[in-house]
């Protein structure tokens, strides 16, 4: 009898009281619903040329973006593929998709072309939109022909390619975005009727095991996953009209996405687009536009509170720093707390399949509550969180450390046609597993503090074991191979290989790092490769990381 009582399951709960969410709408109408309200309120600031751009006219240009990618034969359901740096044209363009029901995937245009098609390949797009500067890694020959659909023989395999640079630069067979925009008549936007199951954005992330994955983000899930940022009475992380976030975390990772684009243009604040991160300019556009919301990474604040420049300008505007992505320390915050000392310091908790964020620091709430150092905050209010027993599956209680699950509306529909992995990530409950090993403490705080999950994090980039294993196992000279995390001050993580000569080989650590340097983007390279004889594995053939990581671990402390 007893077999038949279900174990008790410990939920953590926001304590911020739950909100409606209008998760009927399609994304663009949630995020700009305060355009008509605040028609010329500033809503996108190009830190690069200053020049700044209205809710009206970014609404409107977003719209003509739309018409100008319905006549290049976008229809609902199409993804289009942004390659793109921070940008008026990145927020034009995932809008533009969005108003027509397609589906936006943004890669990173620093990746290699092989990087690249993968992503375009598995997505299914069409259409890119890039810079002249990465036209020469779609003539890969992986890529479709640059060109017209109709130019291809009538079999309509063309790619597809438009460039945001001046018209008078636009490489052969592309097409010129603001050529596009002038001409496109805003008015011939079809009614497309949107569902709030509906795909709006898909990123991809290897997620806890393998390679890279399209991860659905929906309409619904995306206006919950901001809602459950920014909207009530009390919204957990506080933005308002007057408020001008900072983006220069990538667009193509959900944290820039999501918690501040998506947020802040819902909020009525401003967005201060940098295209790369360079820190003269990062602190000119701060001091020079007053941003108060400052979205970073880890490597971000250590790279700020080392800098002697910082003195030289006035950061008194800033008022919360959200550090996410990846672990940050006290000491770290301290160090640079000294020189912003009105902010408050906090961080985000995110993984790109849960939509993205799982908790929030509650002194960024608009009547905030304190957090302690080290901690991510609170969970986002109509969610819940548990901590499970990796090993037994059974919820685990307050100060126990164990596996982060999350559930609620804002979590990805699932892997792009990948339903085993879906399966293995989602439970038949609606539980997200996160991979991350955390506690929630006595006042609802939750701690990461490990992670059993494969995913290396190189300054908050996402670095696949899976996939710099496949590169090296396509090597003639190696037998076997495997690549786990090495802890690294400057990067949080690195990863490193531990490799096995196939027989007669002699190839050198220099050879191995050379080959996979050529073929990944910067933050994937291996920064270390071990000679080994063998490669620890389970019955099943796993990998056992664990044991890889012990023994580097080790050898550090030796
Ligand atoms: C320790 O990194 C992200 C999303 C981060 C994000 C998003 C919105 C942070 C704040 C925010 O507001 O997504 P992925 O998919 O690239 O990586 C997910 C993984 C997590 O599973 C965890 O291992 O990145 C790690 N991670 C963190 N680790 C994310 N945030 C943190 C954190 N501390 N604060």
């Amino acid at each position: 009898a007893a077999a038949a009582v279900a174990p008790e399951v410990t939920v953590f709960r926001s304590k911020l009281p739950d909100i409606e969410i209008p998760s009927h709408l399609p994304l663009h109408d949630y995020c700009f619903a305060r355009a008509a309200e605040l028609p010329d309120a500033p809503c996108l600031i190009a830190a690069a040329t200053g020049r700044t751009y209205t809710y009206a006219q970014t609404r409107l240009l977003c719209r003509r973006a739309a018409a100008s990618l319905r006549v290049l034969g976008v229809r609902q359901g199409d993804r289009v593929m942004i390659l793109l740096q921070n940008s008026v044209e990145f927020v034009l363009t995932f809008f533009g998709a969005s108003f027509l029901g397609a589906v936006t995937t943004a890669g990173n245009p620093f990746c290699t072309p092989q990087e690249i098609h993968k992503q375009f390949r598995a997505s299914g797009a069409r259409l890119i939109v890039t810079q002249s500067a990465y036209v020469d890694k779609l003539r890969h020959e992986a890529f479709p022909r640059i060109g017209a659909a109709s130019d291809d023989g009538g079999d309509g395999n063309a790619l597809t390619v438009v460039t945001i640079d001046d018209a008078a630069n636009t490489p052969e067979g592309c097409l010129a975005f603001w050529e596009l925009v002038a001409s496109a008549d805003e008015a011939t936007l079809p009614e497309v009727s949107i569902s709030p199951d509906d795909p709006v954005a898909l990123p991809f992330s290897s997620g806890t095991t393998g390679l890279p994955k399209g991860v659905v983000l929906t309409h619904g899930g995306q206006v919950s996953g901001v809602a459950q940022q920014v909207d009530g009475e009390n919204p957990n992380l506080y933005m308002r009209e007057g408020d001008v976030a900072l983006c220069v975390l990538p667009l193509f990772h959900i944290f820039s996405l999501n918690s501040v684009l998506l947020c802040a243009l819902r909020a009525g604040a401003a967005v201060m687009l940098m295209p790369r991160f360079e820190m003269g300019a990062m602190l000119e556009g701060i001091q020079r536009w007053r941003v108060t919301v400052a979205a970073v990474v880890p490597p971000l604040v250590l790279a700020l509170a080392k800098n002697p420049a910082l003195e030289k300008y006035d950061l008194s505007s800033i008022r919360i720093v959200l550090s996410g992505a990846a672990p940050l320390g006290k000491e770290l915050v301290d160090a640079l707390r000294a020189r912003v000392p009105q902010a408050i310091f906090g961080q985000g908790y995110g993984m790109t399949e849960a939509g993205p964020v799982l908790s929030m620091c509650p002194a960024f709430a608009r009547e905030p509550s304190p957090a302690k150092p080290g901690s991510c905050g609170t969970v986002v209010r109509n969610a819940e969180l548990k901590v499970v027993d990796p090993d037994t599956g059974l919820s685990l209680g307050r100060n126990l450390p164990g596996e982060i699950c999350i559930r609620g509306p804002q979590i990805m529909k699932g892997y792009l046609n990948d339903p085993e992995a879906t399966a293995r990530t989602v439970d038949v409950d609606g539980w997200l597993h996160t991979g991350d090993i955390g506690f929630v403490d006595d006042d609802d705080e939750v701690f990461i503090v490990d992670r059993v999950k494969e995913l290396i994090k190189f300054k908050g980039f996402q670095v696949p074991p899976a996939e710099l294993e496949a590169l090296l196992l396509a090597h003639p000279s190696i037998a076997d191979a495997a690549v786990v995390p090495q802890k690294n001050d400057a990067a949080g993580e690195v990863p490193v290989a531990f490799v096995v000569r196939a027989a007669d080989s002699d190839i050198a650590e220099d050879a191995i790092k050379e080959f996979v340097s050529k073929q990944v983007v910067f933050y994937k390279r291996l920064h270390k490769v071990y000679f080994t004889h063998s490669i620890p594995k389970s019955a099943s053939g796993k990998i056992l990381r664990r044991e890889l990581r012990a023994k580097l671990a080790a050898a550090e402390t030796a």
